[in-house]
């Protein structure tokens, strides 16, 4: 992961991960206002570069995506989307009377306390439990690692870790899915009503709400949901994804149907090297030690 600290007058860069539900989300922003930008790759796989100390400098919350826009620092993908609508030429995705900005923001925010990774991970969780538990304990080893080496960063290690902990403690409910499997059938029972007879959700014309529901529809299909509104089960959210599918900006982002194999390989791949490089440095050395005794 390259890191850049500085931008070109009207240059957007983005921290990014292909598969990454709220990196989506802005990427679908980005290329609705047309001005796709640069994006920057921080492995929030298995290598779990968002750890390391150059990007928790950046965002402390140690989280993707961020936003660099005129050497401004933006994160929370709420913010960021806000940001950029507020800030890049395009059309606009936050409607201007208050009425209709009222009811985007009440669609935007019925998404966003939807705790989409505890939901991916859960289903994880479920179906292997033993890959989530290993994943939790390399994120706390790694953690504490970088911890003791950068104590400049100690008290954002420290928020990290303890949110690590929450994080595992909430995967460990054998409820979890099941109840936000609940919340997402009363959410879209909402959707449905919403999309009857009118092309997005809000007003004649696309805005955030739009950007984040199709993310979350799209994120559900992923993981193998889509029937909770395919086959004609919830036939005006059915027909409203097709729609949203249909737009430019789903292929621009692009929005991902399916999880990357080739991502996690990839990944995989770097950290085995890393692995062996480090295991070949330390073999180099003992021996240079061993042979300068003789
Ligand atoms: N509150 C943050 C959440 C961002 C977030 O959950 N990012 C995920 C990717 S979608 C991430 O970076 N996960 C890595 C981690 O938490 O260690 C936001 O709204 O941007």
């Amino acid at each position: 992961m390259a890191m850049k600290k500085e931008t070109r007058a009207d240059e957007v860069v983005l921290y990014d991960y292909p598969i990454s539900y709220n990196c989506q989300i802005v990427r679908l922003v980005l290329c609705e206002k047309g001005v796709p930008g640069k994006t920057i790759r921080v492995d929030i796989g298995p290598m779990m570069e968002q750890f390391t100390p150059n990007f928790m400098r950046l965002n402390p919350s140690g989280q993707v995506p961020v936003l660099l826009h005129q050497n401004k620092v933006v994160t929370q993908t709420l913010e960021i989307m806000y940001y950029l609508d507020q800030h890049l030429p395009g059309t606009q995705l936050i409607p201007l009377a208050t009425e209709n900005r009222a009811a985007m923001e009440k669609w935007v925010a019925m998404e966003r306390a939807f705790p989409e990774a505890d939901f991916t991970y859960g289903l994880v969780e479920q179906g292997t439990g033993k890959i989530v538990a290993r994943d939790m304990e390399r994120r706390k080893k790694l953690i504490e690692k970088y911890m003791m080496v950068n104590p400049d960063l100690a008290d954002s290690y420290k928020l990290k870790l303890e949110a690590v902990v929450d994080w595992q403690m909430r995967l460990r409910d054998p409820d979890l899915v099941d109840r936000l499997v609940d919340q997402i059938h009363k959410m879209l029972d909402e959707l449905e009503k919403q999309v009857a007879g009118r092309n997005f959700i809000v007003t004649e014309n696309y805005t955030l709400a739009d950007v984040v529901w199709t993310a979350f529809l799209a994120r559900l299909e992923m993981v193998g949901f889509k029937r909770m509104w395919s086959l004609g089960a919830r036939p005006n959210i059915e027909e409203y994804y097709i729609r949203m599918k249909q737009r430019p900006s789903f292929a621009c982002a692009p929005i991902h149907l399916k999880s990357s194999l080739w991502l996690v390989i990839v990944s995989a791949i770097k950290v085995f090297r890393l692995q062996l490089s480090l295991l070949l440095g330390i073999g180099i050395i003992a021996l240079l030690s061993v042979s300068a005794s003789f």
